[in-house]
């Protein structure tokens, strides 16, 4: 059995037993949902771990951290209900890390896989990052959005699905032989599955099982976000931003519930890629 490791800024994730949990609390505040890049590099360095819980999606922008520090050349497999590929003026934050990650040398792509969310279409296809989408570097798997825009902004590798069978097959296929850094963001799954503070897309959690069954001889290290917390801003700036993005809150006896669910997931995960 490999490590598991809890970076715990926001008391979400618990009961899974022999992790690891790294105190972050007095970071929550400079870290949750956006901060500057110096901030991600100051976090304590800690032993490579098989699989690390970073809590609610709000800090999956420290996935761009985790990653630089593998110092190897991989590929990264994030699976997201949101591209994380968006423009963001104030450093990095948990919607537009993946930008920060293709730009790094050792990284050879990065595939986002389960997206649903409408950032993709229309409009907001120029909120995006469009450089990488059009080299290639990132690639979108998208189920049921029309990626009409973003191909008339040149963007030809990203697809959408109907279904997430066909999108891992074909997924599946476009990976390369480099190694795996694997990113899941719990709000991939549909609502029934599990709840997060952010919008949702449609994967069962057999869905996400099987395509990261298929893969993860290959992968070398992973990190899931989703967890569940409250949380108010003490700086007005992130206050008004989190709002801006509609996020929904969940609190009392549901956060309860809730959070049961989020430690069902959890461990099936560490059980699947506990071989790390
Ligand atoms: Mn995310």
């Amino acid at each position: 059995m490999s490590r598991t490791v809890i970076l715990d800024f926001d008391g979400s994730v618990a009961g899974l037993d022999g992790a690891e949990m790294i105190d972050l609390r007095n970071r929550e505040e400079e870290i949750r949902f956006g901060c500057a890049e110096a901030a991600l590099r100051a976090l304590p360095p800690f032993e490579p771990a098989g699989i690390v819980f970073m809590g609610s999606g709000d800090f999956h922008h420290v996935s761009a951290e985790l990653i630089a520090r593998q110092r190897r050349r991989v590929q990264v497999l994030v699976l997201d209900n949101h591209p994380d590929n968006m423009r963001y003026p104030f450093g990095i934050h948990c919607g537009s890390w993946v930008a920060h990650v293709a730009r790094l040398p050792e990284v050879s792509r990065v595939h986002v896989a389960g997206i649903t969310s409408p950032d993709v279409e229309s409009f907001h296809a120029f909120e995006n990052h469009l450089g990488p989408l059009r080299s290639g570097k990132v690639v979108y798997w998208c189920l049921g959005r029309s990626l009409r825009m973003l191909r008339m902004l040149g963007v030809r590798a990203s697809q959408s699905f109907e279904g997430a069978a066909e999108m891992s097959r074909a997924l599946l296929q476009s990976l390369s032989p480099d190694p795996i850094y694997l990113s899941i963001d719990k709000d991939v799954l549909a609502p029934e599955v599990v709840q997060t503070n952010w919008d949702q897309g449609v994967m069962h959690l057999h869905e996400v099982q099987s395509l990261v069954e298929s893969v993860k001889e290959r992968v070398i290290g992973c990190d899931v976000v989703g967890d569940v917390s409250a949380y108010r801003y003490r700086s007005r700036l992130k206050r008004i931003l989190s709002a801006l993005d509609d996020q929904p809150e969940i609190s009392g006896d549901s956060l309860e519930l809730s959070r049961e669910m989020h430690r069902l997931v959890n461990r099936r995960l560490v059980s699947l890629l506990g071989h790390l």
